[in-house]
């Protein structure tokens, strides 16, 4: 149940609730019970006055005579009221409805007073459910809870299709060149992975504090460029220096995996920091990458292998499946894709959209 928040709240006699918050003084809720009252105190006082004349004038009268009886004090009091009412109407011109109504009364009776009190009782209601509102849980919040529905623009396309459409959406892709595309990745990792000036190898998670990429690469042990896609089976031209497959690396480890397919290693021959060189169950040479980059390796090769229209190995491509699954795409890998479109104008699609791996049966 929501919880009710009273701030402020202002209490009348007759128990009446007045959030000051939606009711500043000055506003009608505020000021119709307190005008009620002052016309009861006023009306209670010129009754025993015209009560106490009405006596002197004819001591055999009734002790007491309806006020509505004497026109000239009848109108005296509502004169009074009238131009009090009208003041709240002014002051609060959204409620003005409410103080019409008060004000336009003809009858000093009691039961008019009681009519102002309950119109002025459902003003506090009404704030009761304003407030209520306000705490976003109220059936008036409802349509704040519906989510938009955005269309999906590969709904329905699978294999080839998606692949084209996929495509498609990088046509805008700008080829740095080798050079500057490598000395953003550099800049990139001292701007925004750990510490500022501090790079990390993908594979084996050693750091440095580096001054740039030509510091980098003349540091010992040294720092250079890892193309996930191997430069000797595809990686040329354009996809040399495409940003989305290249990362960061300890050379050593980088030497190691040379052009290695990817796959899990069950025998190690070299290993560091998580990340493998040896040969998998069934006796294949293969590199695998520590396990915070396995799902990265798996979405640079689809991302490679659909741009540049390259053919993945079947066992290569269901260990990258199982890797995608494993290491989701995570805040790291989605800025990084951020800040290659800024500067490459691209994205790698399977980062934005992880599902999208399963629409393609063969990559
Ligand atoms: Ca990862």
């Amino acid at each position: 149940m929501p919880v009710q928040r009273h701030v402020g709240a202002f209490y009348f006699n007759p128990p009446l609730r007045v959030d000051w918050r939606q009711n500043p003084p000055g506003s009608a809720a505020y000021l119709i019970p307190l005008l009620a009252r002052l016309r009861k105190i006023l009306g209670t006082r010129r009754e025993k006055d015209y009560c106490a004349l009405a006596l002197e004038r004819n001591p055999t009268s009734a002790p007491f005579l309806p006020s509505s009886t004497n026109p000239t004090d009848h109108m005296k009091r509502f004169s009074i009221v009238s131009l009090l009412l009208l003041f709240a109407a002014l002051s609060a011109p959204a409620c003005s409805d409410d103080s019409a109504g008060s004000g336009d009364t003809n009858s000093p009776d009691i039961t008019a007073d009681a009519q102002i009190e309950v119109d002025a009782g459902a003003d506090a209601g009404d704030v009761a459910e304003d407030v209520l509102s306000e705490d976003g849980v109220s059936a008036d919040a409802a349509p704040a809870d519906v989510a938009e529905v955005e269309e999906d623009p590969y709904e329905g396309l699978r294999d080839s299709a998606l692949k084209s459409a996929l495509r498609q959406t990088n046509r805008r892709h700008r080829d740095l060149g080798y050079g500057p595309a490598r000395d953003f990745m550099f800049e990139y990792d001292m701007a925004n992975v750990g510490a500022v000036g501090q790079i990390e190898c993908v594979y084996t998670g050693r750091k440095a504090f580096v001054e740039g990429r030509l510091d980098a690469q003349n540091q010992n042990p040294m720092y250079n460029t890892e193309h996930t896609w191997p430069q000797s089976r595809g990686a040329s031209g354009v996809a040399r220096s495409d940003l989305h497959h290249l990362f960061i690396t300890d050379g050593a480890a980088n030497g190691k995996r040379g052009s290695v397919s990817f796959g899990n290693v069950v025998n190690a021959s070299w290993s560091e920091g998580g990340s493998k060189l040896g040969s998998d169950s069934s006796g294949h040479k293969r590199f695998e990458p520590r396990d915070v980059h396995k799902g990265n390796v798996a979405r640079a090769i689809f991302y490679f292998a659909v741009t540049y229209n390259h053919q993945v190995a079947r066992d290569e491509e269901a260990t990258l499946r199982a890797w995608h699954v494993q290491d989701p795409v995570d805040d790291a890998e989605r800025a990084r894709n951020d800040a290659i479109e800024g500067i490459q104008r691209s994205r790698n699609f399977f980062i934005d959209r992880p599902d999208l791996v399963d629409s393609i049966s063969n990559f």
